[in-house]
């Protein structure tokens, strides 16, 4: 039985699943259904009307962090969590300042310059994206900078679910027009690049900007 994973790869939460299966090398089948106007069947799945949703053969699993752990602990190779207790928490916590700090900040970027513009094609809030810029994000830099020090990635030395669910985050703030200042936080740019440059992100993150151009027109 193939797994099913719902939800476009432009939310940031639908591609942390994409990328973690991808690293898990887990063959799966994609719908990627807009969040927009849902139907009743898919509210039957998740009664917020959102996506990331996976369908495991009669098993549905919402929530793109309850997905990756469900994914984890079926298909346990390779771990993508520390097994240490400290660093497992760690990973978590990155997760989960991921999905709910730094995306108030990265998802501005992207909800304003894409889809504010390009799918609804509005007026983008500027004032959004420029309180993202000074006040929101520049903290989370500095503490993202400071934690990452000299490792490649946050936890362990190793690839984690941390650095999916930063890379997803960074990639809806990249694909929104926005750049870590690499004079500013030099680490965290190179990480970012780093991540970016992995097969499992590259791939989705060069499909959703042709789909951004193409919107564009
Ligand atoms: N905590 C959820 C957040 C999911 C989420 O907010 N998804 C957005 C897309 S990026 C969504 O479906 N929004 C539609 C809505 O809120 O109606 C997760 O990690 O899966």
């Amino acid at each position: 039985m193939t797994y099913k994973i719902i939800g476009s790869d432009l939310s940031p939460f639908a591609r942390k699943v994409l990328v973690f299966a991808n690293e898990k090398g887990i063959e799966f089948e994609h719908d990627p259904l807009v969040p927009f106007g849902v139907s009743d069947s898919h509210k039957r799945m998740h009664p917020q009307g959102k996506i990331p949703v996976l369908v495991d053969g009669d098993r549905v699993v919402p929530d793109s962090s309850v997905i990756c752990e469900y994914l984890e602990a079926e298909n346990p190779e390779p771990p993508l969590y520390p097994s240490d207790n400290y660093e497992r928490a760690r990973a978590k916590w990155f997760e989960e300042f991921a999905d709910s700090g730094l995306t108030t900040g990265a998802s501005a970027y992207f909800f304003q310059n894409v889809i504010t513009k390009y799918f609804f094609k509005g007026e983008p809030d500027l004032e959004a994206v420029e309180d993202a810029a000074t006040n929101i994000l520049p903290p989370f830099f500095d503490y993202l900078e400071r934690e990452l020090g000299d490792a490649d990635y946050f936890v362990g030395g190793r690839f984690t679910i941390a650095d999916i669910a930063l890379g997803s985050t960074f990639g809806a703030y990249a694909l929104g027009g926005g750049e870590v200042d690499a004079s500013r936080w030099p680490k965290l740019a190179a990480y970012v690049e780093r991540v970016h440059g992995r097969p499992s992100f590259k791939g989705l993150l060069d499909g959703n900007r042709a789909a951004i151009a193409a919107m564009a027109g």
